[in-house]
């Protein structure tokens, strides 16, 4: 299958082509495309050297898909354009996610909700899918009424020129680019993405909204404050959970066990938790921490913990192809 990856040379791009590769994804022709200035650039797939090309390019080589990280207006552009032609595309950015006529995808969840008529499928925010994948589960047994969530993410999230920003001040270099407002090592930033009208980031609203869309529950109250740690390996989040029915502990954590790309690593007498370190180059989403929290009736705290980069953008997307490719949607 012909494969185009939009936004190849990127760092969401990058772990795409490692993920296809190790996921030995049935790609007979991989398309890597990318703005004008790295067009012609050279890139490694399978071990061979490919060259990137352009948007109008890759159009006319007509793949069966393009997974899209190129950002928001790129999307906004070219998925359509993808689309007419007959390409179904997968967008990791935001520029779909809450649009009604499109699926906002997480393949534990709701991949069976796709058809071939789903031309555009967006990709969920990092910092939702990995919650999502360990709530949905709880939800379908327990029933959950509201969610308060803190994270520390990940300065791979805002990419590359981030993780440089961040070594170069440690290295004590002060001529890299600043991509925050302020210092990122040695700091925490209560700050991802723009500030909106209600006080709130848009990735904290991303991850009220597309929590409720994902899975199919607009009655579930989720509130949010998103915050930019200096690590690289993952998102973490601290997530407090209140469900319409009581659950026993150990019954959460069998479930959590058998839930699909869940690992459970919650052993803290002998320091098992999940952490970025750990988390970081894997595809599952990791959750530890699990306790009651003894100060409401029917609520629960966990600490959640998946590579950002990885089942939150690159593997999910991966996974949504892999559905569609099986299930003969392309
Ligand atoms: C971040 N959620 O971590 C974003 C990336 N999509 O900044």
């Amino acid at each position: 299958m012909k494969i185009a990856v939009v936004g190849a040379t990127g760092l969401v791009g990058g772990e795409i082509l490692k993920v296809l590769e190790e996921r030995n994804f049935p790609v007979t022709e991989l398309i890597p495309v990318a703005s004008e200035r790295s067009v012609g650039k050279q890139i490694t797939f399978k071990g061979k050297q490919v060259t990137v090309v352009s948007f109008e390019d890759a159009i006319a080589a007509k793949p069966a898909i393009a997974i899209f990280s190129a950002g928001g207006s790129t999307s906004l552009k070219l998925a359509p354009q993808f689309a007419e032609a007959g390409i179904t595309v997968i967008d990791n950015s935001s520029a779909w996610r809450m649009d009604p006529t499109k699926k906002l995808v997480v393949p534990e969840i709701n991949a069976n909700t796709l058809t071939q008529e789903d031309k555009i499928i967006a990709n969920p925010n990092c910092s939702t899918i990995q919650m999502v994948v360990v709530l949905n589960p709880l939800h379908k047994k327990y029933g959950i009424k509201r969610v308060v969530v803190s994270t520390y993410q990940s300065v791979t999230g805002t990419g590359k020129a981030a993780v440089d920003q961040l070594f170069a001040e440690r290295s004590g270099d002060q001529s890299t680019e600043k991509v925050y407002p302020h210092p990122i090592d040695l700091n925490v930033l209560p700050h991802i993405d723009v500030f909106l009208d209600n006080g709130y980031t848009k990735e904290e609203m991303k991850m009220v909204n597309e929590t409720k869309k994902i899975m199919g529950d607009d009655s579930i109250q989720v509130t949010a404050t998103t915050v930019r740690i200096p690590t690289i390996g993952g998102h973490s989040e601290a997530v407090n959970v209140e469900f319409e029915n009581d659950y026993q502990v150990s019954d959460v954590v069998t479930l959590l066990g058998e839930a699909e790309g869940v690992v459970v690593q919650d052993d803290p007498k002998n320091y098992v938790y999940p952490m970025p370190l750990t988390a970081h180059g894997k595809d599952e989403v990791f959750v530890g921490r699990i306790r009651r929290d003894e100060s409401q009736p029917n609520a629960l705290n966990l600490w959640i913990v998946a590579d950002n980069l990885r089942k939150g953008a690159a593997t999910n997307a991966v996974q949504i192809a892999e559905y569609l490719v099986k299930n003969n949607l392309v």
